[in-house]
């Protein structure tokens, strides 16, 4: 029998299954018996951490559903796991926690390798469905439409046999499939985007009229982009878990994942070819998901920025560590039940307190290490999804915004920091961002004005003199951001 230390040396793989811990669970289906149904772009660790984990379980009873993972840019995915014939672990953190190897993902691939690869699994008829995991910034969005001065889109336009965009690759595909004659596939966005679904259909309309527009009526007439909500946190990857997983395991995984055991996703049933019985695994089909995904990002996401910008700004660390500052922690709670959901139109039957209550005890989970920075990236994609939103429902309403601004006006002296120390920032627009961060004075209607001239960011908003005034309030108000100025500031 191999020693501890020699079985550690071996990776993961469907050879070394049969061998783990009884306390590992792993699949309870024969990999090699299950089909491709399922093509997905961005396999990051979200999208492993969720969607695949409920895949893994709808497997077990229907071979059909398998999932080919389709990287845009990075080989790291596709390299890290396909030594591993797709096994990867995950770990759930906390009381109800474990570790499981997943094997929903039989085949990996990267786009800009491999991409007739891609393109005939996208034309393949057992592929019906194609599911998205390519954060905010992937949908390559401005406004409303699609961001046409995108290189990724410029370039796809004007060579859309070769795609490099998601949406590039959505539209390559479904032009294979009409012009064979196959029938479409459902584009489901799982992304943290307010109507993604018809934001998705948007973009893909516009790129598909510029190509062919006999092509975009019939996309228009035939796919269906249901829309999504999707929820559970997932902390990136660390040496931490690694070794942990590497331990209980007793072979290698190259690139475990981790999440709160909480997890929910629910799906406007809305789909144009065959639909996963997703309802088997947990999954909520619903007519309207609007009410659901408003609540969870205007809610959850929109307090999560909310504690990653004030709480760096505190020099805290984890989500954890913001919620158990005081001062932070009572503010937040505040924002929450007096500021957004005053402001948002729930679902039917979400009680507001109730759900709020189980997003606050999620936040204070300390086996959750859940960095801010993590949380802070993509502030120019997500503040707008997250808080923008609210603070016109609530300017609308005739409310007070000066708390909802006080959070926006955490990010821009999060990132006039950050640019003056010289650290580089985690954003699409992190160019622009930075040169308006260093040429910050202090001075809170100059700093403001230079931020809400990026159109990107502010365009439908920048011109409401209350927004503006509140925005000034609250830039000021934190002074110079510093720990003292920021607590005294939450407290008032
Ligand atoms: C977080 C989300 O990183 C972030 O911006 O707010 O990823 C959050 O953890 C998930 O949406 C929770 O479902």
């Amino acid at each position: 029998m191999a020693t501890l230390s020699t079985r550690r040396e071996q990776r993961l793989s469907p050879a070394s299954l049969l061998a783990l811990p009884a306390a590992v669970a792993h699949p309870r289906y024969a990999l090699d018996d299950v089909r491709i149904g399922i093509v997905h772009f961005g396999p990051g660790a979200f999208h492993r951490a969720h969607q695949a984990a409920y895949v893994d379980e709808l497997l077990a009873g229907d071979p059909d559903w398998a999932i080919c993972a389709v990287s845009l840019h990075s080989a790291e995915v596709r390299d890290a796991l396909r030594p591993q014939g797709g096994l990867y672990t995950l770990a759930l953190l906390g009381e109800a926690g474990g570790l499981r190897v997943i094997g929903a993902i039989r085949e990996l691939l990267c786009a800009p390798e491999e991409p007739d690869a891609v393109l005939a699994r996208l034309a393949d008829p057992a592929v019906r469905l194609v599911t998205l995991t390519v954060t905010e910034k992937g949908y390559a969005l401005a406004g409303e439409g699609l961001d046409l001065a995108h290189p990724e889109i410029v370039h796809d336009l004007a060579a859309p046999a070769t795609p490099r965009s998601a949406v590039g690759y959505l539209v390559a595909g479904l032009a294979a499939r009409w012009r064979r004659g196959i029938a479409p596939y459902t584009v489901l966005s799982c992304d943290n985007l307010a109507g993604n679904g018809r934001r998705l259909r948007c973009g893909v309309l516009q790129f598909a009229q510029r190509i062919d527009s006999a092509l975009a009526a019939w996309i228009a007439d035939a796919v269906a982009f249901p829309c999504s909500m999707v929820d559970s946190i997932t902390p990136a990857s660390d040496d931490a878990l690694r070794a942990r997983v590497d331990g209980e395991l007793g072979c290698t995984d190259a690139w475990p994942v981790q999440r709160e055991p909480y997890a929910q996703w629910v799906i406007e049933d809305r789909f144009c070819n065959a639909r996963p019985p997703f309802e088997r695994v947990g999954v909520t089909l619903s007519r309207d998901i609007a009410g659901y995904d408003r609540a969870k990002l205007r809610l959850l996401n929109g307090a999560h920025s909310t504690l990653a910008y004030l709480g760096s700004l505190l020099e805290l660390e984890t989500v954890a560590d913001a919620m158990a500052e005081p001062s932070l922690a009572a503010f937040v709670e505040r924002l929450m039940r007096a500021s957004i959901a005053p402001a948002t139109a729930l679902p039917d039957g979400l009680d507001a307190g109730t759900y709020i209550d189980a997003i606050l005890a999620r936040f204070r989970n300390p086996a959750i290490r859940h960095r801010l920075a993590q949380i802070a990236w993509d502030g120019s994609q997500k503040l707008p999804v997250r808080l923008f939103g609210t603070i016109a429902d609530a300017l609308a309403q005739g409310r007070d915004v000066a708390p909802l601004c006080l959070a926006v006006a955490g990010w821009m002296h999060f990132v006039r920091r950050q640019a003056q120390r010289g650290v580089a920032l985690v954003d699409p627009l992190a160019g622009p961002l930075a040169a308006i961060g260093r040429a910050c004075r202090g001075e809170a209607a100059a700093d403001v004005a230079a931020f809400l001239a990026l159109d990107a960011v502010f365009a439908p908003w920048s011109g409401d003199a209350r927004f503006v005034a509140a925005l000034q309030a609250a830039y000021a108000a934190l002074g110079d951001a510093g720990s003292a100025a920021v607590r005294r500031t939450l407290a008032l």
